[in-house]
């Protein structure tokens, strides 16, 4: 099952058909080879499906007329996932029941195993040719399912007002720059039902987005249930009340507040973005952001001082005390989280955490003498070290915010930079692997449109759609050989200030759309205006699925 619903009736696009009419006419049949080769690299005028823009397009004559008597060939090389999700949505999205042909022949889609073995596991090719439909890719990685969400960004802009579609022919050769493409929510300020988790990965499946980080545990809650720890969730999952408004104004109302994941619900969560090619990245915070934690198990603090989970927004001195019955604790919680979760990474948080009960407890100035700490900074650093050792025994790979450099970085960390891109440049020097979120533009929790005053509440901030899509993750200041490790990208959606799923689809879209092509297109294939000119088409898609973008976009 999808978590969109509605049919798409996506008309206008005869303009762009006639464009294309008079183009290959009167230039491209000239020298057409030599051309294509060198413009190939440019966004062309039929280029007005995709988002992102594929690496390469190219026009071919003819149209190619999909309606519901036209079948499907999977030539056993497309998996269940695929398969099931492409009957999906060519159901819920087009009314479309088309039959799966046990042989091949012309008028069909056909999905074909790439010759090339060495091709990019995301990589696939889509050749629209008025005899039929080819997607190719390798049979064990997500370039068919790219393939059928460039083929139905097509149709979406295809579709004639009978039902059918006729679709311009086309070459598409496309892989994506990035490995880590990836956006973020956090469920702890603001819980987000499961229903809605769901139509989250499907907006990041339409934009080829293949990383979800779910921002799990904070002060403000714990929302994973863990077997062996039940009051996590019992006490941790709940605040008697919440802060209203802007933080200045310091009010609260005394709304019990919470909710929580089963471990059922969030296999059925990795399920859900495995069939779509993404993988989910749990972040379990440590040593802050862990006042839900305490409150429900206070020994896991220095003071050991019953607490209550946090009503406000910020940053809290209650914090995991660094003795070992607070790592026991941890890596029996870690054992049950990594058995949910198959992706190799496991995020550890390492963001916001004060040192101030540190100093005064006697169980963490042993440990900086036993260890030879030269202070509180090592101390974190030694805890995060613990943690990664932890992880790697397990066979997964420990990422965290950049204050996991502070102190000295453990030894395969990867680096989430946020305060900045300063910290990913600092992590690539070292030859570690980098994922930039710099608050500026990747911060969606973040104003989107000035004046703010017009805009619903929000931290504060200013990171319009322009600059979203402007932004280079690979910084100027890194060499060659250093640029390799920066993985990708991440837009992160804090929701301090965002109450509800509307909301939330409100900050994302369309600044994820943006990323999208920061992240999948080569920047030389990358253009603004052609962009805008994308997402005003694609928009009846999103308005079919009520999706509850911001507009402002299309006021420019
Ligand atoms: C900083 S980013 C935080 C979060 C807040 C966010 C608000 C990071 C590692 N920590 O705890 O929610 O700013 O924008």
């Amino acid at each position: 099952m999808l978590y969109f619903s509605g049919k798409l009736s996506i008309s206008g696009n005869k303009k762009t058909q006639n464009i294309m009419r008079k183009k290959k006419g009167i230039r491209f049949q000239f020298c057409f080879v030599f051309l294509s080769f060198v413009l190939s690299a440019q966004i062309q005028p039929y280029d007005t499906v995709f988002i992102p823009q594929p690496a390469v397009t190219e026009k071919i004559s003819g149209v190619f007329n999909l309606s519901n008597s036209t079948g499907w060939f999977t030539g056993n090389v497309l998996s269940q996932g695929d398969v099931d999700y492409l009957r999906d949505i060519l159901n819920i999205q087009f009314n479309l029941n088309l039959s799966q042909v046990n042989t091949y022949k012309p008028g069909t889609i056909r999905f074909s195993e790439a010759a090339d073995t060495s091709m990019d596991r995301e990589a696939y090719e889509l050749n629209i040719a008025p005899e039929g439909i080819e997607i190719s890719a390798r049979k064990d990685g997500a370039g068919f399912f790219y393939g059928i969400q460039s083929l139905v960004q097509c149709m979406a802009a295809s579709r004639n007002p009978s039902g059918s579609f006729a679709l311009p022919c086309m070459k598409v050769k496309d892989a994506p720059r990035f490995k880590w493409r990836g956006m973020h929510l956090d469920v702890c300020r603001h819980f987000f039902p499961l229903d809605f988790i769901k139509r989250y990965i499907d907006l990041l499946a339409m934009y080829k987005l293949n990383t979800f980080h779910w921002h799990l545990t904070d002060d403000q809650g714990w929302r994973i249930e863990i077997k062996k720890f039940p009051m996590l969730t019992r006490v941790g999952a709940w605040r008697k009340g919440s802060m209203l408004g802007a933080y200045a104004d310091q009010n609260f109302d005394t709304l019990r507040y919470g909710g929580f994941y089963t471990q059922d619900e969030i296999r059925e969560v990795v399920n859900y973005a495995a069939q779509r090619h993404i993988v989910v990245v749990p972040e379990i915070e440590m040593p802050g952001h862990a006042v839900a934690a305490i409150a429900a198990y206070p020994f896991l603090s220095c003071t050991g001082r019953q607490i209550q989970v946090e009503k406000a927004w910020g940053v809290f001195n209650d914090v995991f005390c660094t003795k070992d019955s607070v790592f026991d604790f941890l890596e029996q919680v870690l054992q049950e989280v990594l058995a949910l979760f198959p992706g190799e990474y496991i995020h550890i948080g390492g963001d916001e955490c004060p040192k101030l009960n540190w100093k005064e407890c006697r169980h963490c100035q042993k440990r900086l003498r036993d260890e030879h700490l030269k202070d509180e900074h090592e101390l974190q650093s030694y805890f995060v070290k613990r943690i990664e050792k932890f992880l790697n025994s397990k066979g997964k790979k420990m990422i965290g915010w950049d204050e996991i450099l502070e102190g000295g970085l453990a030894p395969k960390a990867t680096v989430m930079s946020w305060r900045g891109t300063s910290g990913g440049i600092a992590a690539a020097k070292l030859k570690h692997q980098v994922v930039m979120s710099p608050g500026k533009p990747c911060y969606f929790d973040h104003y989107q449109y000035q004046p703010v005053a017009n805009e619903p509440l929000a931290i504060g901030g200013y990171n319009p759609l322009d600059s979203v899509y402007a932004f280079e993750p690979v910084p100027k200041e890194l060499s060659v050989s250093e640029q390799k490790y920066i993985l990708g990208a991440q837009g992160n959606v804090w929701t301090e200030y965002i109450l509800n799923p509307k909301h939330v689809e409100y900050m994302a879209v369309p600044r994820m759309c943006a990323l999208s092509e920061v992240l999948w297109t080569m920047p030389e294939r990358k253009n603004r205006s052609n962009f805008l000119m994308r997402l005003k088409r694609r928009i009846k898609m999103l308005d079919l699925m009520q999706v509850n973008y911001s507009k402002h976009f299309l006021e420019q």
